[in-house]
């Protein structure tokens, strides 16, 4: 069994959580349309919706609020934030965004402008969906090169963050090195299961970019995270500094996008920062004046960058992450160990169940992993999300479900708020649920929205709306 290791903090102050009954759920989540998504905060007991934006801040960052320098211009916290990103990382261009899809609509349009391609691609292990959602709006196609051990969540493997060589090369020479406005690389790879990218991938893919004069872009938001499992897992780094392993890692991109809200530690927060093309960041900041903000505080206040500032350098402290990750890893051991398949081993935020392993009579169509997610908060209060099919949504131009690769729960561990006696909560309620899998049903949709649909959507349960129909409407549908 993985041990536990202790919170590095003390608590010094608290927020009540509201432990609900199966009645009071029951309700709630009707009322919610069976969409996790659309509950009231205050009906859950554990949320693990998101680590975005919903960490505790440090004393350090709560003090540092208190010296926000709340200027238009010129705000002596940006300077700070500045200063903190070309320390950590060795970019001295920074543009502060409201969190981290302010930097992706930012950035995205002027390498697509920059490429002057008509059919312009990203490449990227995996683009998170507002990642994509950017690429796409800027006019490019977003596709993903990602390793394929990371779809077999059974099978152990290091690096299941990585982009596959072979497969980024075929990419390029099928789309023309000149339709590539740019190279992606989420570190860690959220949709994968918050999977790290190994040095050695990064080296290389941003080897293959700067032959080719492709711009390498990390998304840098659990940069962190990744670092902790390259101290541990590759071969030479044990010996490094994290703070070391961060710089080398950023070595490899020309401009990293990051939403704060995850290895920033702070409620809200992002930014683009730049290594060396000025003339990129110039473009970049003239379209964050009237997209973020002007390019001293990009949709942020004072304080917030103060925060963010603080909260980076609190990222790469070695106690904390060990305890972050460790968290992570201890409850998916405790899961794994009593036959709830996970993608395996865990990553750095979360642990995703595999929900088409564990409900195998539910089509991707009824979304199986969503069920769970109902499934679970009526069990025990606990908010979990769906990444799969319903995420996914339909091809936009024929209208047909999309194939997702895995159909996920995501438990994701917010930073420094909940603690390991939390961990056994949740895991003993989805050992339970886990019990009577074969009797969960599917669901269908009672309202469907056209984009983003999983945010808004509302349900019915496929087999109990079956039941309810009279025989003679059961036979028509
Ligand atoms: C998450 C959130 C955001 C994200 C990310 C990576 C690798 C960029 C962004 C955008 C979003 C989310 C998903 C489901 C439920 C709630 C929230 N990820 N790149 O939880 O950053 O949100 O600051 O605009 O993971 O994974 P931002």
């Amino acid at each position: 069994m993985t041990k536990r290791i202790p919170e590095p903090f003390r608590i010094k102050m608290v927020e009540p959580i509201r432990m609900t009954d199966r009645a009071y759920r029951e309700a709630a989540l009707a009322e919610a349309g069976l969409n996790p998504f659309l509950l009231r905060s205050e009906d859950v007991y554990i949320d693990l919706l998101t680590d975005s934006g919903t960490g505790a801040m440090s004393d350090r960052q709560w003090a540092g609020l208190l010296l926000g320098d709340e200027a238009y211009a010129g705000s002596r916290n940006f300077y700070r934030l500045a200063e903190t990103i070309d320390r950590l990382f060795g970019y001295p261009y920074t543009i502060p965004t409201h969190q981290g899809r302010g930097a992706e609509q930012i950035v995205f349009p002027e390498l697509v402008k920059r490429c002057g391609s008509q059919t312009p691609v990203f490449l990227s292990n995996y683009h998170f969906d507002t990642t994509k959602a950017h690429v796409e709006i800027a006019g490019a196609k977003a596709i993903n090169v990602l390793t394929k051990v990371a779809s077999d969540t059974a099978r152990y493997d290091d690096w299941k963050g990585n982009f596959d060589q072979a497969e980024l090369l075929h990419a390029i020479e099928i789309h023309g090195r000149q339709n590539v406005a740019g190279i992606i690389a989420t570190i860690t790879c959220n949709s994968a299961g918050g999977q790290p990218m190994s040095m050695a991938n990064l080296r290389a893919v941003s080897g293959y970019a700067r032959e080719m004069g492709i711009p390498m872009i990390i998304d840098a938001t659990r940069f962190a995270e990744n670092a902790w499992f390259i101290k541990q897992r590759e071969d030479g780094y044990a010996d490094r500094s994290i703070r070391d392993i961060v710089r080398e890692m950023m070595c490899y991109g020309d401009m990293l996008t990051m939403s704060a809200k995850k290895d920033g530690m702070v409620n809200i927060g992002g930014f683009c920062a730049f290594r060396q093309d000025e003339d990129l960041f110039r473009a970049v900041q003239t379209r964050c004046v009237p997209m973020e903000g002007f390019i001293t505080y990009g949709g942020l206040a004072g304080r917030d960058m103060e925060a963010v500032a603080i909260g980076l350098e609190e990222a790469v402290e070695s106690d904390y992450l060990a305890y972050r990750i460790g968290q992570v890893a201890y409850l998916g051991e405790r899961l794994r160990s009593a036959g709830v398949p996970i993608q395996y081993p865990t990553g750095g935020h979360a642990v995703f169940v595999d929900g088409a392993a564990m409900l195998p009579h539910i089509p991707a169509d009824r979304f199986p992993a969503h069920a769970l997610a109902c499934e679970l908060y009526l069990e025990a209060g606990v908010r979990a999300v769906e990444i799969g099919s319903l995420m996914l949504g339909r091809d936009p131009v024929t209208g047909k479900q999309e194939e997702s690769p895995l159909e996920l729960l995501r438990l994701t561990i917010p930073r420094r708020v909940y603690t390991n006696d939390h961990m056994d909560y949740i895991a003993d309620a989805l050992i339970a649920v886990a019990r009577r899998a074969e009797t969960i049903s599917g669901l269908d949709f009672t309202y469907e929205p056209p984009i983003l649909r999983h945010f808004t959507a509302r349900f019915s349960w496929a087999e109990k709306a079956a039941a309810r129909l009279p025989a003679a409407e059961m036979a028509d549908a």
